[in-house]
């Protein structure tokens, strides 16, 4: 069983790295970005919520997304593994998933972090808006803001690994074929 954590500001490169990922591992690929925009494409009320929170780049509230997430573990409960992308976002919901794995006699076998500075990330995120029709991408100040809630909410999530002793950290720039090989050498180290 192979539980990866994706983790990383705005823009860092979880979803691309996921792809690759989910390809070599036989992953099942859980992003709770893609969960949330597809909640809003179908028109929920549960999407309807999310969408007011994420056009002004905040955080959407732990028991949505984590309500998400149980769910998707259920319906998944014979996978070779999980990737979590952009999940955990703040210490509760690090908390909830341990507890979630354990019913499950599973957990997290590690984190890794995609370490971008803020003007990379800035940089990305506006390219990516020309193309992607995300309004979170859409303008330079709203991106700040996402990086503050993550500075604020999301960069705990770190530590808590790290007390657990399955916390990687990776440079994010640069090549992504790179990245993607360090990754799967960290990998092959947590799983020996
Ligand atoms: P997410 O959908 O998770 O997205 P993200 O953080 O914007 O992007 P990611 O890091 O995946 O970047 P990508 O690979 O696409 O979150 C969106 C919103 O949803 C949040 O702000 C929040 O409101 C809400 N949300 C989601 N999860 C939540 C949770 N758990 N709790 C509460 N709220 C939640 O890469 C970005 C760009 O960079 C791409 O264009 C890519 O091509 C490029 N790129 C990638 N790697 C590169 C490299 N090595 N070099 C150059 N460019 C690269």
């Amino acid at each position: 069983m192979l539980n990866l954590v994706l983790f990383g500001p705005p823009g860092a490169g979880k979803g691309t790295q996921s792809q690759k990922l989910i390809e070599k591992y036989g992953l099942i690929h859980l992003s709770t970005g893609d969960l949330l925009r597809s909640e809003i494409s179908q028109g929920t009320e549960l999407g309807l919520k999310a969408k007011k929170l994420m056009d002004e780049g905040l955080l959407v509230p732990d028991e949505v997304v984590i309500g998400m997430i149980e769910s998707k573990i259920a319906d998944n409960r014979d996978a070779a593994g999980f990737i979590f992308d952009g999940f955990p976002r703040t210490v509760p919901q690090a908390e909830a998933l341990d507890q979630l794995l354990e019913k499950y006699d599973q957990g997290i076998t590690c984190m890794i972090a995609l370490q971008v500075d803020e003007q990379e990330l800035v940089k990305r995120l506006l390219l990516r808006g020309k193309t992607s029709g995300r309004p979170d991408d859409a303008d330079e100040a709203l991106i700040q803001k996402r990086v503050v809630e993550y500075n604020t909410k999301t960069r705990p999530v770190a530590d808590y690994y790290a007390q657990q002793g399955k916390f990687y950290a990776i440079d994010g720039i640069g090549e992504i074929e790179d990245i993607f090989a360090k990754s799967c050498e960290i990998i092959g180290a947590c799983q020996l």
